[in-house]
């Protein structure tokens, strides 16, 4: 016990800061989904507007924000503060997901290195390194306000004027006075200021295409995420706090800060001896003597706590603003895609066949979009669903075919079961009939019903005098990229190939564990890092993903928005 005391307090000195030498982006649209629908009809931007999916708001727009509007809001409330809300139906994820994969694509075609990672649907992180330090090797220190910042190297044409004296935007501290005398040509501030000028750039490059955004630029992406969250919407702000971040995070709520979950805020809570987080303040954590890495580390990874090893000291680093992790590569293809939908308890097989087309058809259409090569949805910006019958390459054919299922808990369960308690799922072979172009999506979605996904939901559900389903997941997994073929044929032929080789092995079940059951999945990784918003606390029910406090009756929702997220976002440390 002693020697733990020791450790404890040796080790909680604070830590030094490393990895300055970065200048990373944060962007993230506004009211996203509000936003997409605006745009289809404009007439709609100058009104309250919710999206609606089942009796919540998933967004809202500004306009009924000014109102007391809120994301995560039940309809009838949102009604009551703004009576005048015009709502729009957001059950369909299409559109959202077609916007999102345009403004990913923008933001990626201006990455040099290709670190470009997307975090949901619309919020992206850039490491721009790169780019700021050729540009702070051509600048003229004698001329400064008549700058020009290149995009290309090989162009140097390509690129816009700016103000290299001043930081565009927002900055924080907002009285920050820079030692200009004395910072060098290549000083954290210059290369922050530098930052701030492509990030407005790109944001206006997504104006272009209809979209207003918020980007935070800093060091590292805890940092620029926390930063565009100062000035929202339609704003940006560069943290110059060149000496700590430490000023800047303190008075943050401990939830606020992503890579902090419930678990490490229920171990925070024993630390403190308090049974209430609404007030606690990084501050509170970072300043507090029994609060250490080596108390954490004992708490979150010890038996019990089920964190990997370093967490500890982890969270402790959060704590300083102290975030190394890099901004993942991006990816041309996801790693896996999912469509779900929740249904008040589906009791007839035919109930769970119709659910399963419609989800299927979906998720078919969505393989067009994202893995087929020269495949383009996103003109204009919400289009009808497009046809891809007969065209495009297929970047990726996915190999695996997953259906998870859970039953319907009703809201007097909710108090005793978690949102995704019964879950369960199970995979086969993803039939190769899939990747025909030339059959239409709805006649390969029956198919793969019948003959694929009612054998798996049989042999998930096999007693079907209880069935009482409440979601439905598909999902295609397990990408099997196309390389160019070395003999010169072409991409279908070497997927071809490799699938034969696959059917000769006897590849039955692909991800199934080996004895073939059904397993549980267990989604209460706390080391997976979640940028949520806040909302009220009251009554609310703590999401085991991330953390947030939801209210009760936006569980459902955000549950499938955390869905969202499987196709992009890989669990960190994972
Ligand atoms: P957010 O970026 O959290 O919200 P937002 O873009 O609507 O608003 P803000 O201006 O504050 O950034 O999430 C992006 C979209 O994801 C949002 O438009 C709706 C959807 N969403 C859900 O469906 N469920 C959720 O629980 C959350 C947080 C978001
Ligand atoms: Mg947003």
């Amino acid at each position: 016990m002693d020697m733990d005391m020791d450790n404890l307090d040796s080790k909680r000195k604070a830590p030094r800061r490393k990895g300055d030498d970065r200048v990373i982006l944060h962007f993230d649209l506004d009211c996203f989904y509000a936003q997409c629908i605006e745009n289809a009809n404009p007439h709609l931007k100058s009104v309250p507007l919710g999206i609606k999916q089942k009796s919540i708001l998933a967004t809202c727009n500004y306009v009924a924000r000014k109102h007391g509007v809120k994301k995560l809001m039940g309809i009838q409330e949102a009604k009551r503060l703004c009576p005048d809300l015009v709502l729009a139906d957001g059950e369909d994820l299409s559109p959202f997901r077609d916007v999102s994969k345009q403004i990913y694509s923008l933001l990626k075609s201006y990455s040099w290195n290709g670190r470009v990672e997307r975090l949901g649907l619309d919020e992206a992180f850039l490491d721009v390194t790169d780019v700021v330090a050729y540009n702070l090797g051509l600048v003229n220190h004698h001329c400064l306000e008549e700058s020009w910042f290149c995009l290309s190297r090989e162009d140097p044409e390509r690129g816009f004027a700016f103000d290299a004296r001043q930081v565009k935007g927002c900055v924080w501290p907002p009285d920050f006075v820079s030692d200009r005398e004395n910072e060098g040509t290549d000083s954290l501030r210059l290369r922050l200021l530098f930052g701030s000028h492509l990030a407005f750039y790109l944001r206006q490059q997504i104006e272009d295409l209809g979209y207003t955004s918020a980007c935070g630029i800093s060091t590292n992406k805890l940092l620029a995420k926390l930063a565009g969250d100062r000035n929202k919407p339609r704003n940006q702000t560069t943290l110059l706090s060149s000496h700590s971040p430490v000023p800047f995070l303190d008075p943050l709520p401990l939830r606020k800060i992503p890579g902090i979950g419930s678990k490490t805020i229920t171990a925070m809570k024993s630390l403190l001896k308090t049974d209430d987080d609404g007030d606690l303040t990084v501050h509170n954590a970072r300043t507090n003597p029994a609060v250490s890495p080596f108390a954490l580390e004992r708490l979150l990874a010890g038996s019990g706590g089920g964190g990997e090893k370093g967490i500890g000291q982890k969270v402790w680093l959060l704590l300083h603003g102290i975030d190394g992790s890099e901004v993942k590569p991006a990816r041309d293809v996801p790693r896996q895609i999912g469509i779900e939908d929740t249904y008040r308890g589906l009791t007839q097989l035919s109930q769970v066949r119709a659910g399963l087309v419609q989800i299927t058809t979906s998720l078919l259409r969505r393989m067009h979009v994202d893995l087929l090569d020269g495949f383009d949805a996103v003109t204009p910006p919400i289009s009808p669903v497009p046809t891809s019958v007969g065209k495009g390459r297929w970047l990726a054919q996915p190999k695996t075919l997953r259906l998870t299922t859970r039953p319907y808990h009703p809201p007097s369960e909710w108090d005793k079961f978690e949102y995704n308690h019964g879950r369960v799922s199970k995979s086969a072979v993803l039939p190769r009939f899939v990747f025909d172009l030339n059959i239409e999506p709805e006649s390969i979605a029956e198919r793969l019903v019948e003959g694929t996904l009612m054998p798996l939901f049989h042999s998930l559900n096999p007693d079907k005098s209880k069935l009482c389903i409440g979601l439905l997941n598909v999902c295609v997994t397990n990408m099997d990229r196309a390389k160019e073929s070395s003999r010169g044929g072409d991409i279908m032929a070497a997927f071809q190939r490799q699938r034969e080789v696959e059917e000769i092995r006897g590849v039955a079940f692909a991800d199934e564990p080996p004895d073939g059951e059904e397993k549980a999945e267990d989604t209460s990784d706390d080391t997976e890092v979640e940028w949520v918003e806040e909302e009220d606390e009251q009554d609310g029910v703590r999401c085991r993903l991330c953390g947030c406090v939801i209210p009760v009756f936006a569980v459902e929702a955000h549950g499938r928005w955390h869905e969202l997220d499987e196709g992009w976002v890989e669990p960190q440390g994972g």
